[in-house]
């Protein structure tokens, strides 16, 4: 375990990158900002129908989209390495799939997978890739779970009530086209395969970021960690299914662990820049750079690893005030890191 944790365990900074539909509504939904959340949650929040979120989604064109820039813009920040949300909780795929249709190459204008020149670029700098995957919260893909906390808040959505009810009896869905298939056989039939194909398809992949294991059994879970043999390697975070599998690594969401908190265990916080994971288009409450300096100095003093989130728009560019902030901690690093 030491010599596959060392590189992880003298990495302390990376880039956490939220990307995928989600970034065309922008957190808006038929002109009303979305209740509360990520906007990476907008389907969810929103309740917006299957069908009118894929529909929507054949327009995604990121002709922006610079992989090479990004990994040298993290690269020029100190960062050591890039986790994407190579699938989010609303079950798009950002690469290339013979799983499920619902991916970049077949449900979008853009048509081509996006992980691969991104694992190009990072393989050109030096930078460790790792893959975010929501192995079984996914509102689109057949089966997928559906996170139901908060559903008592309004939504954006002007037929929420209506539309909660619905979602209180079941399960958190909002779409009868959710639930034409069973959570195992979406298990069975696109996550272990999406898996795979993400660890087969890219060459190394240092991390395997899990996240919201709602509804996921051990047998579930069993099969998803018999997946990672594929990149032996692999270091895995702790939101497979608690607490039969721990994973390597920690994950406080947004906060640091006081020095009293900290256990011994490999841990990593990550966190916004602003106030959602996902491009949002009215969140101007974009912290301090000092603050994000003084975060990593922090965490690295009781030896964490700070994940650091940018959420690139739907045009593929990342939003100027994260450009900033990073070229800001850039600078910091060249004055004040040895390495
Ligand atoms: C999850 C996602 O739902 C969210 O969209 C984002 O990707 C984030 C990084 O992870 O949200 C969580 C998961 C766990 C906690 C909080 C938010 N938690 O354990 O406190």
């Amino acid at each position: 375990k030491d010599t596959r944790m060392k590189w992880w365990r003298e990495a302390r900074f990376g880039m956490f990158i939220h990307w995928g539909v989600y970034a065309q509504w922008g957190g808006v939904y038929h002109g009303h900002q979305q209740a509360r959340g990520g906007a990476e949650w907008i389907m969810n929040r929103s309740k917006i129908p299957v069908a009118e979120y894929q529909e929507r989604a054949k327009s995604f064109n990121p002709v922006k989209y610079d992989p090479d820039a990004w990994v040298k813009m993290a690269k020029d920040a100190g960062m050591k390495y890039i986790i994407i949300t190579s699938k989010h909780h609303d079950g798009f795929a950002l690469f290339k799939s013979n799983a499920s249709k619902w991916n970049v190459a077949d449900a979008t204008v853009y048509g081509k997978d996006l992980l691969k020149p991104l694992a190009e670029a990072c393989r050109k700098y030096g930078i460790k890739l790792g893959f975010y995957y929501s192995q079984a919260q996914d509102w689109n893909n057949p089966g997928g779970s559906a996170a139901r906390k908060e559903m008592r808040e309004g939504w954006a959505n002007p037929d929420s009530a209506k539309i909660d009810a619905y979602t209180l009896a079941h399960k958190g869905h909002w779409d009868p086209a959710q639930e034409t298939k069973t959570f195992d056989q979406y298990i069975k039939d696109v996550s272990v395969p999406q898996v795979k194909e993400i660890l087969s398809n890219y060459g190394d992949i240092a991390v395997l970021w899990w996240d919201t294991p709602t509804n996921m059994t051990d047998e579930a879970a069993q099969q998803l960690q018999d997946a990672l043999k594929l990149q032996p390697n692999i270091i895995t975070n702790d939101r497979l299914k608690r607490p039969n599998f721990p994973g390597d690594t920690k994950t406080p969401e947004q906060k640091i662990p006081t020095q009293a908190e900290l256990d011994g265990q490999d841990w990593e916080t990550c966190m916004t820049m602003n106030g959602s994971w996902g491009y949002k288009s009215w969140d101007h409450n974009w912290k301090p750079t000092e603050t994000l300096i003084r975060n990593l100095v922090d965490i690295a003093s009781k030896g964490g690893n700070y994940l650091l989130n940018i959420g690139p728009k739907d045009d593929g560019s990342v939003p100027e005030e994260s450009i900033e902030r990073l070229a800001q901690i850039g600078k910091w690093m060249k004055v004040n890191s040895s390495a």
